[in-house]
């Protein structure tokens, strides 16, 4: 009988067969230190702790990696969550695949909104005579935009209210993610766990993943040996027309679903656990959003589709009503290239389930932002809601 796949175990032997494989991320023990001081400091504060993860996980195909597997993932939903949470009174780990969008930079990051747009050289003054130049300033029409931004992120930081932590492939992201929970295990029902990261599904084993750089073409006999064996590498025998070109199958193993052992095993007792769904197809969503939720006996999923992420999200809880949807009304939707708004609406299987704003929330949040509502600026306020009934509840008990 052939060996179970470790995503196909029991969730703590899973864990122990996964993580034996791997060696921990060389990051992880600053990590752990930067961690505990932190959750020190917001224990004493008796303060709120939110985990955001965020952006995507990488696949490596080589152990020396030249090549590997990706995803869509900018990590918006999590640097901008972040920012809400931190308007709400949480400090913020957030764990996020390096170079990808953080809280507040990600205003003036990336090419769509590249800081250098914002920017502008003054006239030389009399003070810069001698060396001809002026200052650097912010072009005027950004000035307040750019100081709120600037006033807040120098609040977290001054008040260490945001601790960075990045991860790159998703081994690391596993090792990341256990670590952090256990350490948040002071912090009890006010720990707070937001799972936006797009975690790959699939993932090359340690143990038959090639050390070196795959080869795309055959080596002379004496220089074979540690490269990806022959039968990884096919020449395409079985098709019509054989073309002479190499082709790389890859053969890819569940990842295993971490879930279980964060509810049941890492995180603090009493603490709120939140997962995201993410699909494409409209019919599947709040299914698969429901068994997740019924699978890991947490909280809360967050059901989104692709195309439409940034206008509508759904909430699936154990409580009533088990499915609630949040908008942001048609006139402040921001425009979006990849999104496709004739979709919204699509994926909801009991009509009327939509969080109303009143006027004046919604007004409220249109005004800090140029290009209409974001959506984590409602998913955060009603989330944070839920965690607040559940850590008046577990204070009751
Ligand atoms: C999400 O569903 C996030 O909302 C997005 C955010 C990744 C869609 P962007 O970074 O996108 O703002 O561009 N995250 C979770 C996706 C995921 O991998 N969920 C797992 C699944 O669907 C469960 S943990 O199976």
């Amino acid at each position: 009988m052939a060996a179970p796949l470790v995503g196909e175990m029991e969730p703590a032997a899973a864990e122990s067969v996964y993580f034996n494989e791997y060696p921990p991320p060389k990051a992880l023990p600053k990590h752990e230190a930067l961690a505990r001081a932190f959750i020190q400091l917001h224990v004493e504060a008796n303060r709120r702790v939110v985990l955001v993860t965020s952006g995507g996980t990488t696949v490596p195909l080589e152990a020396q990696t030249v090549r590997f597997i990706d995803n869509f993932s900018a990590g918006t939903r999590g640097a901008t969550s972040a920012e809400y949470f931190l308007e709400q009174g949480y400090a913020v780990i957030f764990l996020h695949r390096q170079y990808s969008l953080l809280p507040y930079s990600r205003h003036y990051s990336h090419s769509t909104n590249c800081f250098l747009d914002f920017m502008d050289e003054a006239p030389p003054s009399a003070d810069s005579a001698e060396s001809g130049h002026g200052s650097i300033m912010v072009r005027d029409e950004y000035q307040d935009q750019m100081r709120s931004v600037l006033r807040k992120y120098r609040y977290a930081k001054q008040n260490n209210r945001l601790l960075l932590l990045p991860f790159t492939t998703v081994s690391e992201y596993m090792f990341e993610l256990r670590s952090m929970a256990k350490i948040m295990r002071p912090i009890g029902p006010n720990a707070l766990f937001y799972l936006a990261a797009a975690v790959s599904d699939f993932f090359i084993p340690r143990s038959r993943m090639a050390e070196h750089k795959i080869q795309s073409s055959e080596l002379p006999a004496h220089l074979q040996g540690s490269a990806v064996g022959a039968d990884d590498i096919y020449t395409g025998e079985n098709e019509e027309q054989p073309s002479n070109r190499k082709k790389l199958v890859v053969n890819l193993d569940p990842v295993p679903k971490f879930l279980h052992r964060l509810v049941d095993g890492w995180a603090p007792e009493g603490s709120m656990v939140v997962s995201f769904k993410l699909e494409t197809d409209p019919s599947l969503l709040v299914y698969k959003a429901r068994t997740a939720l019924q699978r890991y006996s947490h909280h809360l999923v967050i059901g989104n589709l692709l195309s439409t992420r940034k206008w509508e999200v759904v909430f699936i809880t154990p409580d009533e009503p088990h499915e609630r949807w949040i908008r942001v009304p048609k006139s402040k939707r921001s425009k979006s290239i990849s999104g496709v708004e004739d979709q919204v609406g699509l994926a909801e299987a009991q009509k009327g389930n939509t969080v109303p704003l009143d006027q004046s929330e919604a007004e409220q949040i249109s005004d800090a932002s140029r290009d209409g509502i974001e959506i984590e600026s409602i998913i955060i306020p009603e989330l944070v809601k839920l965690h607040t009934k559940m850590v008046e509840k577990k204070t009751q008990e």
